[in-house]
C-alpha cells in the first residue's frame, strides 16, 4: 500500500490553478442516472418449489409503490411451461432500476427429464451471443440493450434433515451447468415448511456439498475485493443457500398488512427477518451486490463465452484461408 501512495506522490503534478476535472465522479454519476440500470433475474428448479411465487414476491411490494407498474400480486399464478419474461422499472430517489424477471419452467414438468438444464443454458448463451453479435457490427449502438442473466436463484427442496440427503444428482449436473455460464445463488424454497433447526442442518449439509462438488458458487472472491468486501462475502457464504419463502399475497398480522402466508397453525410474514430470510436474499441482491453481480456476468462470464466465440471465429477464418491456398493453383509447385 505505501509503496503505491509513493510512486503515485513522485510522479504526480498538482496544477497551479482549478482544472475542474474532479468533477468527473458527478459527470458519471449524472450519466449513469440518465440512462438507469439493467437488472436480470431468473429462477431455476424443481417444479412446485415455489420460484413463480418468490419471484413475483422480490420486488412486488416496491412495484406497487412505483407509479405505473400494475399489481403483479393480484395476477393468479400459473404453472410456468415456457421461458416467460416480465419487466419493470423501479425508481428510487434519482434511480431508476430496470429489471427483467425471467420465470423458467419447472424440472418435472418436461416429459423427458434428461439435461433439463439444456433450455436454460440455451437462453443464457443465446443472451451472450446476442450482445457479442451487437458488439461486433460495424455502427456498433453506444448502449447495448442487456439482457444477459445476471442472477440465478436455484431453488433446493426444503428435504428434512433427517433423511440425510442434501442436493440430489440432478440438482449436481444442473448447477455444474449453470455456474460455468452465469452467477448462481442457491436458495432453500417454501422454508416454512422446516423447523429453523432443520434449516440449519439443510444448509450444512447443502454447503458441504457444494465444496464436496466444487461448485462455483456466487459470491466469488476476487483479489481486488476490499477486506470488508471480503468480509462480507464470507458472512453471505455462510447463509447460503437463504432459506426463503414467498407469497402473492398480503395478509394482516395484529392489524398490520403484511406479504405473508396464513395457514391453520399461524401466520408467516416473509419480510420478518426472525422468520425467513427473504429480506436477506433481497438485500444481497439489490443492496449489496447488484453492481458486483452486474460486472461479474459482463467480465467474466461473458468474457469467457467472447473468447471462445472469437477463437472459433479466428480458426474458421484461419481454415478457410488455408484451403483457399491450398486450392489456387497459384501457391501449388
Ligand atoms: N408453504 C409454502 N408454499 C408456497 C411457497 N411459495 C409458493 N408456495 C405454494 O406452492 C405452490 C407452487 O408455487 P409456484 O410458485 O407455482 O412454484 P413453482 O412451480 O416453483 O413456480 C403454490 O400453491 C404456492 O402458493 C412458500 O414459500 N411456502
Ligand atoms: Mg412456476
Amino acid at each position: 500500500m505505501a509503496s503505491s501512495i509513493s510512486s503515485e506522490t513522485s510522479n504526480s503534478v498538482k496544477p497551479t490553478s482549478y482544472v475542474g476535472f474532479d468533477t468527473i465522479t458527478n459527470q458519471i454519476e449524472h450519466r449513469l442516472l440518465k440512462r438507469g440500470f439493467q437488472f436480470n433475474i431468473m429462477v431455476v428448479g424443481h417444479s412446485g418449489l415455489g420460484k413463480s411465487t418468490l419471484i413475483n414476491s422480490l420486488f412486488s411490494s416496491h412495484l406497487i409503490d412505483s407509479e405505473s407498474a400494475e399489481d403483479i400480486s393480484q395476477l393468479p399464478i400459473s404453472k410456468t411451461t415456457e421461458i416467460k419474461i416480465s419487466s419493470h422499472s423501479l425508481i428510487e430517489d434519482r434511480v431508476r432500476l430496470n429489471i427483467n424477471l425471467i420465470d423458467t419452467p419447472g424440472f418435472g414438468d418436461q416429459i423427458n427429464n434428461n439435461k433439463v438444464w439444456d433450455p436454460i443454458v440455451k437462453y443464457i448463451k443465446e443472451q451472450h451471443s446476442q450482445y457479442l453479435r451487437k458488439e461486433l457490427t460495424a455502427q456498433r449502438e453506444r448502449i447495448i440493450k442487456d439482457t444477459r442473466v445476471h442472477a440465478i436463484l436455484y431453488f433446493l427442496e426444503p428435504s428434512l434433515s433427517s433423511k440425510g440427503k442434501g442436493l440430489t444428482p440432478l440438482d449436481v449436473a444442473t448447477l455444474k451447468r449453470l455456474t460455468e455460464v452465469a452467477n448462481v445463488i442457491p436458495v432453500i424454497g417454501k422454508a416454512d415448511t422446516l423447523t429453523i433447526d432443520e434449516r440449519e442442518s439443510f444448509r450444512q449439509l447443502l454447503q458441504d456439498d457444494f465444496k464436496k462438488h466444487s461448485l462455483n458458487i456466487y459470491p466469488y472472491d476476487s483479489e481486488d475485493l476490499t477486506e470488508d468486501e471480503l468480509g462480507l462475502n464470507s458472512s453471505i457464504r455462510s447463509i447460503i443457500p437463504f432459506a426463503v419463502v414467498g407469497s402473492e399475497k398480503e395478509i394482516e398480522i395484529n392489524g398490520e398488512l403484511v406479504r405473508g402466508r396464513k395457514t391453520r397453525w399461524g401466520a408467516i410474514n416473509i419480510e420478518d427477518i426472525n422468520q425467513c430470510e427473504f429480506v436477506y436474499l433481497r438485500e444481497f441482491l439489490i443492496r449489496t451486490h447488484l453492481q458486483d453481480l452486474i460486472e461479474t456476468t459482463a467480465f467474466v462470464h461473458y468474457e469467457k463465452f467472447r473468447a471462445r466465440q472469437l477463437i472459433a471465429l479466428k480458426e474458421n477464418a484461419n481454415n478457410r484461408a488455408s484451403t483457399q491456398m491450398q486450392n489456387n493453383p497459384m501457391y501449388q509447385h
